[in-house]
Parts: C-alpha cells; sequence; structure tokens
C-alpha cells in the first residue's frame, strides 16, 4: 500500500469489532484500551512472498544449517563461503518475483491507521515490510541489501556480488566488508529502542517466527502479565505456551484477518 495519512479518528474507538477467532473472555484488557503496540515478525511472514524460512522443510542452504554460515567466527573461518550465501539471498531478495505479500501489507495499514504508539521490530533481513509502506520498525538482525565496513565502520546500500577482494568504496581497503547482519555471538541492533517500546507496549504480537533466537525469542516473557500477548503462526512456536492467544494459518491469511478485527475493518487480501 502507499502510505495514506493517519485517520482523523483514534483507532482506539474502533477496536470494538473482534476477529471472530477470539472470545472477549480470552483477552486481558479491553481492545479499546490498547493504546501502544509492538509487533515482532520472522521468517515465516515472508515465506509467502518467496523466502525460504531458516528451520523446518527447506531450510538449509546447500547442507549447512544457519549456525554455520550465520557467525563471525564462520565468516573469519571461510569468508567466501559466507559471502556465496548472502550474496545468494541478495540476488533473490532483487528477483522481480519477489514481492510483498497481504501480511506485510496488513502490517504497514495498521501502522499507518493505528492512533497509538507502534513499533514493527522485525527479525527479517529482508526489505518486504518497508516495501508494503512500513515506517515505525527496526530490522534488530540487519538488512541483506547492506554492507559494513569493519576498517572504517561505514555501511551502505549494496546490490551487488561482495567477495574478499571488494574494496571499500568509503575507505578503500579490501578484505574488511561484511554483509550488515547480526550474526549469532553479536548484539542484535536498537535493542534499546526495543526495549523501550517493550516496556510500554499492551498489545504484544509475535508473527511467523520459530522463537528458538534469543533474545527476540524473551520478548514474550518481558511483557507477558500487563499487556495482551498474541502468536500468529503457521504453527504452534517453541513459545506458543506463554501466549494468551494463539492464531495458527498461513500469515497471509491469519495476519489480515487479525489486523481487521483490529482496526473493525473488512479483511484485505
Ligand atoms: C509461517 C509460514 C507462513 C512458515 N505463515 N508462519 C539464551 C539466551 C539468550 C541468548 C542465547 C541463549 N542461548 C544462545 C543465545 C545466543 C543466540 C541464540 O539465540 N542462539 C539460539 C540458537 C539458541 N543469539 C544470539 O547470538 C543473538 N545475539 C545475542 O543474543 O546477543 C546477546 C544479547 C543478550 C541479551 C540481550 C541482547 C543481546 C544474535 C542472533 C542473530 C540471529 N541471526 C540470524 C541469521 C542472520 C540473519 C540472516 O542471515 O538472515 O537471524 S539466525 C536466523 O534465525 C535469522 C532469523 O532472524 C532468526 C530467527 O528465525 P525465525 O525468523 O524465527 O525463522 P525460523 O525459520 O526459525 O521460523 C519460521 C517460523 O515461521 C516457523 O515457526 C514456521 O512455522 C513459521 N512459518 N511459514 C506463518 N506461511
Amino acid at each position: 500500500m502507499g502510505g495514506p495519512a493517519a485517520p482523523p479518528f483514534s483507532a482506539r474507538h474502533r477496536v470494538s469489532m473482534l476477529p471472530v477467532a477470539v472470545s472477549s473472555r480470552e483477552l486481558h484488557m479491553p481492545l479499546s484500551e490498547t493504546v501502544s503496540i509492538v509487533v515482532l515478525t520472522g521468517a515465516g511472514i515472508s515465506a509467502e512472498s518467496g523466502l525460504s524460512t531458516f528451520r523446518g522443510a527447506g531450510g538449509l542452504w546447500e547442507g549447512h544449517r544457519i549456525e554455520e554460515v550465520a557467525t563471525p567466527e564462520a565468516f573469519a573461518r571461510n569468508p567466501g563461503l559466507v559471502h556465496q550465501f548472502y550474496n545468494l539471498r541478495r540476488r533473490q531478495l532483487l528477483d522481480p518475483a519477489i514481492r510483498p505479500n497481504a501480511a506485510h501489507r496488513a502490517l504497514a495499514r495498521l501502522e499507518w491507521r493505528w492512533g497509538g504508539e507502534f513499533l514493527l521490530v522485525t527479525q527479517n533481513v529482508d526489505d518486504l515490510h518497508e516495501r508494503a509502506g512500513s515506517r515505525r520498525l527496526v530490522h534488530m538482525h540487519g538488512e541483506l541489501a547492506k554492507i559494513r565496513c569493519t576498517f572504517c565502520g561505514d555501511v551502505r546500500a549494496w546490490a551487488e556480488e561482495l567477495s574478499v577482494a571488494t574494496s571499500c568504496p568509503a575507505c578503500g581497503r579490501s578484505g574488511g566488508l561484511r554483509p550488515h547482519i547480526v550474526w549469532f555471538g553479536e548484539m542484535p541492533m536498537e535493542m534499546e529502542r526495543i526495549e523501550e517500546a517493550l516496556a510500554g507496549c499492551d498489545l504484544f504480537v509475535a508473527i511467523g517466527t520459530s522463537a528458538q533466537v534469543y533474545p527476540a525469542a524473551g520478548f514474550v516473557e518481558m511483557v507477558r502479565g500487563r499487556a495482551r500477548t498474541v502468536e500468529l503462526n503457521l504453527e504452534p512456536s517453541a513459545a506458543s505456551h506463554l501466549f494468551d492467544e494463539r492464531w495458527h494459518g498461513p500469515a497471509t491469511e491469519v495476519v489480515p484477518a487479525f489486523v481487521a478485527g483490529l482496526l473493525g475493518e473488512d479483511v484485505e487480501r
């Protein structure tokens, strides 16, 4: 969707229509009292756009587990292999067939139409949320379409192949460029902003994530008890039992339905 201006009404007053899958008995608080939303997304939201998830069927890359290619140690040991992995995924992301789906669009619509605080925290390194129109978002695991120079710290958009021989456009040195990605053992990005949003949220929604990677997997426990927590996933995740509500099904179906329920709208597909 484009970027419609925020509507003149506060969505706080438009949320009385509950999604059919949820009964008010299950809610921690009336929806009308929800003022601050944090949404966490994972690979599952982009699966129906044609991007592979990390775990489960089809989650392997040429026999490598993600833990074998997404660590600083793997990059130090075999930078060529790691560059190959990210070059392939960057190329795939640039394929015109890879487009945002109805779930990405529904979250963008929620951000634009919601009257209160909103933060979309994505673990995904693709840019499908931005392409759908989301603006208040954090890429906690970095961005595939950016590179970083470990010598001078320059971060820039990058659509080409990357290799150990590529020299940094800012400092001119070669051998220091890497994908702008958070690997295992590294600190996720913008944690302060995320923790602040979690501390103040009263609705937390996790979408398309297996809840196997921390700190994101622990967010639900940070807000549990004071925020309404909802899981939208193809199947129960490892953290399913921690959520107040669980909607299981493809993201392109459950996310638009959930968002439409919040906003009191018809479902967009
Ligand atoms: C659908 C669907 C459809 C499918 N519709 N749904 C204990 C406590 C704390 C930390 C640790 C700990 N033990 C170990 C750690 C450290 C480690 C970690 O968590 N390791 C685990 C393996 C245990 N974490 C880290 O190192 C992180 N840094 C860190 O912890 O720093 C210290 C710190 C501590 C405390 C606070 C702050 C900091 C860094 C993690 C970096 C992760 N990086 C990766 C790869 C890089 C990105 C890339 O190359 O793309 O990020 S790993 C990979 O997993 C990727 C993802 O973002 C991440 C999460 O995966 P996700 O999104 O959940 O995907 P899947 O495939 O697992 O699941 C998909 C889901 O979708 C499934 O449930 C499907 O059912 C569903 N699905 N189709 C709806 N159509």
